[in-house]
């Protein structure tokens, strides 16, 4: 069994070459959603279904979210209305944006509709929400207060200084059902190559994930986000320098050392190697830079015999 905690884009690239080595059967995917977001009174669960869509190899290849062959009739016709098209929803993933959200108020659990969503995109692998209750990114941004993550991630490119970052509603959250299970039973646990503060911390703050983690450090395996001291997407780089984080893979070693016994680095940062060592942490070297499901598959193996 393997467990992987998962953000959006570069943990579903991941996934999609882990499927490729092992038995889909056997991996549960856990996945942040402190992205998730209620907008025109819709739940939309951005991680959750960049992993979906990209496993079931639907996903936009232009953005790397949403859907492939979308159209935008929706989007174009509300903004007669002057509504809110910042966060850009396409036709077909509105169908799944309603469908969640009809189910959740029919008292269905966050767990149940992601499991019946990805059972619908023909997935064998279990998908779980890192908790059915609701936590949310919120940062705290130079001169404008805190804002929703989507509100920092797309409606402000990411473009803004932050001071602190925090998971609103943690404190009260419960691992979703399994979660514990799969990270405790599995033989690998993967930390995928996410955003470590907007994509895995939120997952690890939920509570016994932390403590989850750390016994079965020796058997978790991090993906450094980080190549050659650059996000290969997003933020990750910034945010981790304006939170006082070195942005290489050593800040990186030193962000999940408590929790995980190896980190894969990119070829790039094979320099590195010693000082992520001196970090306590087992350092593995090779390319994790992800063009096609054949890098991707490749970077699982490595992973799986780390
Ligand atoms: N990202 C954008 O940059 N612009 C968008 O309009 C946008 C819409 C969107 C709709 C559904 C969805 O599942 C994801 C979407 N994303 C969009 C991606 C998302 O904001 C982020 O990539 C993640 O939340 C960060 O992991």
């Amino acid at each position: 069994m393997i467990a992987a905690l998962a953000g959006g884009v570069g943990a579903a690239r991941f996934l999609r070459g882990l499927l490729e080595v092992c038995e889909p059967a056997d991996v549960t995917a856990v996945v942040n959603t402190g992205d998730d977001v209620v907008l025109h009174g819709l739940h939309i669960s951005p991680d959750i279904d960049t992993v979906t869509y990209t496993l079931a190899q639907a996903i936009n290849p232009e953005t790397g979210w949403g859907l492939a062959g979308e159209t935008w009739t929706v989007m174009d016709a509300l903004e007669r209305y002057g509504g809110l098209t910042w966060f850009r929803l396409g036709d077909k993933d509105l169908a799944t944006h309603l469908y969640r959200t009809q189910r959740l108020a029919d008292g269905a659990t966050l767990t149940e509709v992601t499991a019946d969503i990805a059972s619908a995109w023909a997935l064998s692998l279990r998908v779980l929400p890192m908790s059915d209750e609701r936590v949310e990114t919120r940062l705290d941004v130079e001169g404008e207060g805190e804002l929703g993550l989507q509100d920092y991630f797309v409606r402000r490119r990411h473009d803004v200084a932050v001071k602190a970052v925090r998971y609103a509603g943690v404190e009260l959250a419960r691992p979703a059902p399994g979660v514990l299970d799969a990270i405790s039973a599995a033989s690998r646990v993967v930390i995928c190559p996410s955003n470590p503060i907007l994509s895995i911390a939120p997952v690890v703050a939920v509570p016994g994930v932390e403590e989850a983690l750390r016994a079965r450090r020796d058997d978790v395996v991090a993906i450094s986000p980080i190549v050659a001291g650059a996000a290969l997407k997003g933020p990750a780089d910034r945010l981790m320098k304006e939170l006082g984080l070195e942005s290489t893979v050593v800040g990186v070693a030193r962000f999940y050392a408590p929790l995980a016994g190896t980190l894969v680095v990119d070829d790039a940062d094979a320099d590195l190697s010693a000082a992520v060592e001196a970090e306590g942490v087992r350092c593995v070297v090779a390319p994790t830079v992800m063009r096609g499901v054949a890098e991707a598959a490749a970077l699982a193996r490595v992973v799986l015999e780390a």
